[in-house]
C-alpha cells in the first residue's frame, strides 16, 4: 500500500438506529423507522431495531474495539428522539447524556468523536405534521442541532449535518422502501429541499456555538451510461443530475441542476443562499457505480437502472468497482473546481455472509480486498491532485441494515445477535495494521 499523506484520518462509521438497541430507555421518543420496521412487510426479517447491536449499553466495548483498531476517528449518528423526543422543544437531558459517556470515552481512548445530526431517524411526531415535505421541520432541525451543540460542541471533531439526503428522498418518499414509505416519485422533491434547508440552518446553528468544522454526508454513484443513443445520453444525465448534483451543486453555491421533478415553487427567496453556508469538509459515501439507459416508452421515470456485468458482486448484489470511487472523486475536482472543500470519504464498505468457523474465527478475505481496492482508488485520486484528507470504512459492527433487517453484514466486527458476542474478523487486523503503517 503506498504512503498516505500525514494527518490523513482513518475511521470506521455507524448510525443510531443500526446500532443502539434501548429504543424505549431513558426517554427516547419514537422514530419513523420505529414505526416502519412495525408495519407488515416492510423489512426482509421482520426485526426491528429494538435491540440492534445494543451499543446503548456496550458502547465501552464498542470503544475498546475502536481503540484496538488504532483509528483516529469514529463517526456515529445522534438519535434525533433521544434529544427531543417529539421533535421540538428543549432538550432531554438523559438523551444527551448518552452521548456525553460515548464522546468521553472516545476522547479518552485517542479517537476523534464525529457526530451526524440526522441519519434518517426523524422523531414520529415530526412525520405526524409532515416530515421533511413540511418546511417547518428544517427549522425544527436548526434548533435540535443548536441543543445538540450546546451540549457537544465542545468535544466533537467534525459535525456531519444530514447522511446521504438523497437515499432519504428517493428510498423514504419516492419509491416508499426506507420510512416513511411514502411512494410520490418525483413529487418527493420539497424533501430534498426542506432537508437542504435544514442542513444549511444547521450549519448557521452549529458556527453560532462555534461547533465546526462541518460537513454534509452524500451518497455518489458515478453513471455508466449502457447503449450509445441520445436517449441513453439524456437518461444518464437525467440520473446524474438526480443522484450526484441535485445534493451537491445548490450546496456549492451552483444553485439546482435541471433534474426531474424540481418544483421551483418549493424554493423560496433567500434559500439558496441559505443551503449555501460554506462548509469545511464535503462528505463522500461510495457503494457502487449506476448503469443507466434510457427507458422503455411508457416508463414514469426517464431513466431505466440496468445491472452492470464484469464486476464481483457483494452479497447485495452491488458491483466491486473501486475505480469508480476514483472516477467519482475526480468529477468532483473536475466539476466543483476551488469549490470543493476538502473531501473525506465517510462510507466505503460492502456486505457479505460471514459466518464463524468452528474455531470461532471469521475470515472475510473478500471484504479485505474491496477495502485494498477503494483505500487505494483514494490514493490515486489524491496522486491526481483531489483534496481528500479522509476514509472511513462501513462499518464498524455488523448491524440492522435497514429495509434488509439483520441479513445483510458489513462490520469489521461480527455480531451474534442473539448472545451480543463481538468477533473482530480478519478485516479488522487487516485495517489495523494498514491504519498502524
Ligand atoms: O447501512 C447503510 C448506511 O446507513 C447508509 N449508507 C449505506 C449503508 C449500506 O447500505
Amino acid at each position: 500500500m503506498p504512503d498516505f499523506p500525514a494527518g490523513f484520518r482513518w475511521g470506521v462509521s455507524t448510525s443510531a438506529y443500526q446500532i443502539e438497541g434501548a429504543t424505549t430507555v431513558d426517554g427516547r421518543g419514537p422514530s419513523i423507522w420505529d414505526t416502519f420496521a412495525r408495519e407488515p412487510g416492510r423489512i426482509v426479517d421482520g426485526s426491528t431495531g429494538d435491540e440492534a447491536c445494543d451499543h446503548y449499553h456496550r458502547h465501552a466495548e464498542d470503544t475498546a474495539l475502536l481503540a484496538g483498531l488504532g483509528v483516529s476517528a469514529y463517526r456515529f449518528s445522534i438519535a434525533w428522539p433521544r434529544v427531543q423526543p417529539t421533535g421540538a422543544g428543549p432538550a432531554h437531558a438523559a438523551g444527551l447524556d448518552f452521548y456525553d459517556r460515548l464522546v468521553d470515552g472516545l476522547l479518552a481512548a485517542g479517537v476523534d468523536p464525529v457526530a451526524t445530526l440526522f441519519h434518517w431517524d426523524l422523531p414520529q411526531a415530526l412525520e405526524d405534521a409532515g416530515g421533511w415535505l413540511n418546511r417547518d421541520t428544517a427549522a425544527r432541525f436548526a434548533e435540535y442541532a443548536d441543543l445538540t451543540a450546546a451540549r457537544l460542541g465542545d468535544r466533537v471533531k467534525l459535525w456531519i449535518t444530514l447522511n446521504e439526503p438523497f437515499i432519504h428522498m428517493s428510498l423514504g418518499h419516492g419509491i416508499g422502501t426506507h420510512a416513511p414509505g411514502r411512494m410520490l416519485l418525483f413529487d418527493a422533491f420539497p424533501v430534498a429541499h426542506h432537508q437542504l434547508l435544514g442542513h444549511g440552518l444547521a450549519v448557521a446553528a452549529l458556527r453560532a456555538r462555534t461547533a465546526s468544522p462541518v460537513a454534509i454526508a452524500n451518497n455518489y454513484s458515478p453513471v455508466r451510461q449502457v447503449g450509445d443513443t441520445d436517449a441513453d445520453r439524456a437518461a444518464a444525465q437525467a440520473y446524474d443530475a438526480l443522484h450526484n448534483r441535485l445534493f451537491t451543486d445548490p450546496l456549492l453555491g451552483r444553485g439546482y441542476p435541471d433534474a426531474p421533478g424540481l418544483d421551483p415553487a418549493v424554493i423560496h427567496d433567500g434559500d439558496l443562499d441559505v443551503l449555501a453556508a460554506p462548509i469545511d469538509v464535503l462528505g463522500v459515501n461510495y457503494y457502487n457505480p449506476t448503469g443507466i439507459r434510457a427507458p422503455e416508452e411508457g416508463s414514469p421515470l426517464p431513466f431505466e437502472m440496468v445491472p452492470l456485468d464484469g464486476y464481483p458482486r457483494t452479497a447485495f448484489d452491488w458491483p466491486v468497482a473501486p475505480d469508480g470511487l476514483r472516477e467519482l472523486l475526480l468529477q468532483l475536482h473536475d466539476r466543483y473546481g476551488d469549490a470543493l472543500p476538502p473531501i473525506q470519504v465517510t462510507e466505503s464498505g460492502c456486505a457479505y455472509d460471514d459466518v464463524p468457523d468452528a474455531q470461532g474465527r471469521v475470515d472475510d478475505p473478500e471484504r479485505i480486498a474491496y477495502l485494498d481496492g477503494h483505500v487505494r482508488a483514494v490514493h490515486e485520486a489524491i496522486t491526481a491532485g483531489v483534496p481528500v484528507t479522509g476514509y472511513f470504512v462501513w462499518s464498524l459492527l455488523d448491524n440492522w441494515e435497514w429495509a434488509e433487517g439483520f441479513t445483510k453484514r458489513f462490520g469489521l466486527v461480527h455480531v451474534d445477535y442473539p448472545t451480543q458476542r463481538r468477533t473482530p474478523k480478519s478485516s479488522y487486523a487487516w485495517f489495523r495494521d494498514l491504519v498502524r503503517r
